[in-house]
C-alpha cells in the first residue's frame, strides 16, 4: 500500500489566513507538498498540476471564491480530488451563498465540517456560532442524510467522526480533546484527508478512514508527552507525532467501526 511519505502528494490548498501556516507544516509533517495560491491568473495551472486541492472558505471574499471555482473546475477536469471544508457555514447569509456557488459548479468529492457546519448545509438553522459547532444531534444520521443530499463523501468530526457516502457508514473514535482548543486543526485534517484521497484512491471513505485514525492518534500521542505542560505545547507536539508516526503503527492504535444501519 502506497503511504504518504512515498508518494509525497502535491496539495494545493486554497484555505483561510488563520491557519495556513499551521495546514502547509501539517502537511509537510505527515509527507505532503502544500502550496498556496489564490490568484485567478494561476490557480488552474496549479490545480491542474496538484494532486489534491483543497477548498476551505474559513476568510472568504468574492475574489477569492471565484478563483476557488476556476480552481475546482481544473481539478475536476485532471479527475483530482476536491475536498470542501465549509467553515462557518451557516453563520453568515455570504458563506451559505458561497458554498451553494461551489457546489452547484464544481464537483466537490468530500466535505469535512463540524456537524453545525454539515447540518447548516442542509439548510438547518441555529447550529454554528462564528467558526464553531453549536449542535446536538445524531453525526451519524447527519452525515448519511448529508452524503445523500450532497451526493459526495461526508465527513463530520467531532468526539466520534462519522464518514459516509450515503450507503456505507463508518466511524472513528480516535482524538483528543485538546484538539479543539488549538485553532485550526479542523481546517488542517481537511488538507490531510486531501492528501490521503490523492494517494489511495481506490476508496475515498477508506482513504478518509485512514486520515482520521492517523491524525488521531497523532493527537493523542501528542497529548500524553505534553499534558503537564499545556495547549502551546500539544500543538507543536502534534506536528512532531505527525512527522514521526508511520501508518503501520497509527494502524495498530485504531478505532474504527463500520456502521451497519437495519
Ligand atoms: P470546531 O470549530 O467546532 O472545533 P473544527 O472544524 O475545528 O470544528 P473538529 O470537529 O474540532 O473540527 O475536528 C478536528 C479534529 O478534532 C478531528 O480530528 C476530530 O476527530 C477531533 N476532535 C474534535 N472534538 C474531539 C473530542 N471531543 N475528542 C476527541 N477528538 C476530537
Ligand atoms: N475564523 C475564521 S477561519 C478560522 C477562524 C477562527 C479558523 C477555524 O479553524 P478550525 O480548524 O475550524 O478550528
Ligand atoms: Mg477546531
Ligand atoms: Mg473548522
Amino acid at each position: 500500500m502506497k503511504t504518504i511519505k512515498q508518494e509525497n502528494p502535491l496539495i494545493h490548498c486554497m484555505t483561510n489566513m488563520v491557519v495556513t501556516n499551521f495546514t502547509a507544516n501539517g502537511l509537510l509533517a505527515i509527507g505532503a507538498s502544500p502550496v498556496m495560491a489564490y490568484s485567478k491568473e494561476e490557480t488552474a495551472d496549479m490545480a491542474s498540476a496538484a494532486d489534491g486541492l483543497l477548498l476551505n472558505i474559513g476568510t472568504p471574499s468574492e475574489a477569492v471564491i471565484e478563483s476557488m471555482i476556476i480552481a475546482g473546475r481544473a481539478a475536476n477536469a485532471q479527475g483530482t480530488p476536491v475536498i470542501l471544508d465549509p467553515v462557518g457555514a451557516g453563520a453568515t447569509p455570504f458563506r451559505n451563498h458561497i458554498i451553494r456557488k461551489i457546489l452547484d459548479e464544481v464537483n466537490v468529492a468530500l466535505i469535512r465540517g463540524n456537524a453545525g457546519e454539515i447540518a447548516a448545509i442542509l439548510g438547518e438553522v441555529g447550529t454554528v456560532k462564528g467558526v464553531d459547532a453549536q449542535i446536538k444531534t445524531d453525526p451519524i444520521q447527519l452525515a448519511i442524510k448529508a452524503a445523500k443530499q450532497l451526493n459526495c463523501v461526508i465527513v463530520v468530526t467531532g468526539a466520534t467522526d462519522v464518514i459516509s457516502d450515503g450507503m456505507r457508514t463508518v466511524t472513528v473514535k480516535n482524538g483528543h480533546p485538546w484538539l479543539t482548543r488549538v485553532v485550526g486543526t479542523g481546517c488542517l485534517l481537511g488538507g490531510v484527508i486531501c492528501a490521503y484521497s490523492a494517494v489511495k484512491s481506490e476508496s475515498l471513505i477508506d482513504a478518509a478512514t485512514e486520515a482520521l485514525v492517523f491524525y488521531g492518534v497523532a493527537a493523542e500521542r501528542a497529548f500524553t508527552k505534553t499534558q503537564t505542560q499545556g495547549i502551546a505545547s500539544f500543538q507543536i507536539q502534534f506536528i512532531n507525532e505527525l512527522s514521526q508516526l508511520t501508518e503501520d503503527e497509527a494502524a495498530l492504535f485504531k478505532q474504527v467501526e463500520e456502521i451497519e444501519l437495519e
